[in-house]
C-alpha cells in the first residue's frame, strides 16, 4: 500500500478516533455515481447512523441546487448517513458544522504537513464553503428526508486535496482551489475531519450549538464586511453584521432594516 492511496484500510483507520462515524457501515469506491445516493441507499437498507462511503471519484458528483460537483481523481469524497432528531435540526445547519469541520480538519492536516502558512489563508464562506486564499476548496451538500424512523440527513464533502489544478475543469480555475499535495494526502485530512464532526454533531445534538456558532463565525471573514446576497427572487446589499443563533446570516440594509438570510449565494462588495 503506498502512502497516499484511500483504500478500506486508509478510510477504517481514519475512523479509529470516532464513537459512531465508520460503525454501522464503511464503504470504499475507486468511483462511483454521488456518494450522497450511496450513503442513501445504505441508510434506506437499513445501515445505522454515521454510516460512511468514501470514494476516490464521482461521476455525478452534485452540489445544490442541481449544481455540478467536479469530481476528478485526488479529490476526496463522502457522505454520512446521519439521523439527527427534529430539536437538532431546528438547532444549527447540520451543513454548517460539516463545513467547520472540513475547514478544522483541513488546517490540521496543513499544520501537520508543515503548512502553517496554507492553514492561515483558510476560511468558512457563509453558509458552509471552504475557502483557500480566497478560491474554494470544499463544498458541503446536506440533503433531507424522513422515513419511518424519522429525519435521515445525507451529508456529502466535498474536497479537492490530492487533486492537481489542471484536473479541475477549466471554467472552474479562477474560482477554485486545491491542496495541490500530497502532503496532506486525502487519508491524513479523513482522519482529522471525521472525530472533529462527530464531535461538533454530538455538542449540537446536546444543546451547545452557541459554543460551535462562535467557532464558525470567528472563521466568517465576511463578517463585519459589505456584502452582496442573491436570494431566490431578488439580490440584496447590506453589512453582514453576524449569524443568528440558528446559523442564518444577518444582513443589516441602509434603511436601517435587517434580513435573515436562510439560503443565498453571498459576494463581497469591499470594506464597510
Ligand atoms: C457545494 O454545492 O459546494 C456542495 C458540493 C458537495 C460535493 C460532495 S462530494 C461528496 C458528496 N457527493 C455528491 O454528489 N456531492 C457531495 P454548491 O454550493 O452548489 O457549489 C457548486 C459550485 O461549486 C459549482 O457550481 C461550481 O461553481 C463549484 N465547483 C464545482 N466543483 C468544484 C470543485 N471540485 N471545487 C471547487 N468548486 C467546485
Amino acid at each position: 500500500m503506498g502512502a497516499h492511496t484511500l483504500d478500506r484500510a486508509a478510510v477504517q483507520a481514519a475512523t479509529a478516533r470516532c464513537a459512531c462515524i465508520g460503525r454501522a457501515a464503511v464503504e470504499v469506491h475507486e468511483r462511483v455515481g454521488s456518494t450522497n445516493d450511496r450513503a442513501l441507499e445504505l441508510a434506506r437498507g437499513g445501515a445505522g447512523e454515521g454510516a460512511l462511503v468514501v470514494a476516490a471519484a464521482q461521476e455525478a458528483g452534485r452540489g445544490r441546487l442541481g449544481r455540478r460537483w467536479a469530481s476528478p481523481p485526488g479529490g476526496l469524497y463522502l457522505s454520512l448517513a446521519l439521523r439527527p432528531d427534529e430539536a437538532m435540526l431546528r438547532r444549527l445547519p447540520v451543513t454548517l458544522l460539516g463545513g467547520l469541520a472540513v475547514l478544522e480538519g483541513v488546517e490540521a492536516a496543513l499544520m501537520a504537513a508543515g503548512r502553517p502558512g496554507d492553514a492561515a489563508d483558510l476560511a468558512l464562506k457563509w453558509p458552509n464553503d471552504v475557502h483557500l486564499a480566497g478560491r474554494k476548496l470544499a463544498g458541503v451538500l446536506g440533503e433531507l428526508s424522513h422515513d419511518a424512523q424519522g429525519p435521515l440527513l445525507v451529508l456529502g464533502l466535498g474536497i479537492n486535496v490530492e487533486t492537481a489544478p489542471d484536473e479541475l475543469p477549466g471554467e472552474l480555475r479562477p474560482i477554485a482551489t486545491t491542496l495541490g499535495g500530497p502532503p496532506p494526502s486525502r487519508a491524513e485530512v479523513l482522519s482529522e475531519l471525521l472525530p472533529r464532526f462527530e464531535a461538533l454533531y454530538q455538542a449540537v445534538r446536546q444543546g451547545g450549538g452557541a459554543e460551535v456558532l462562535a467557532r464558525a463565525s470567528a472563521r466568517m471573514p465576511v463578517l463585519g464586511r459589505r456584502v452582496r446576497v442573491r436570494l431566490a427572487e431578488r439580490t440584496i446589499e447590506g453589512l453582514a453584521a453576524g449569524l443568528n443563533a440558528t446559523g442564518a446570516l444577518l444582513v443589516a440594509l441602509a434603511d436601517g432594516r435587517q434580513e435573515v438570510v436562510v439560503a443565498g449565494d453571498v459576494e463581497e462588495v469591499g470594506q464597510p
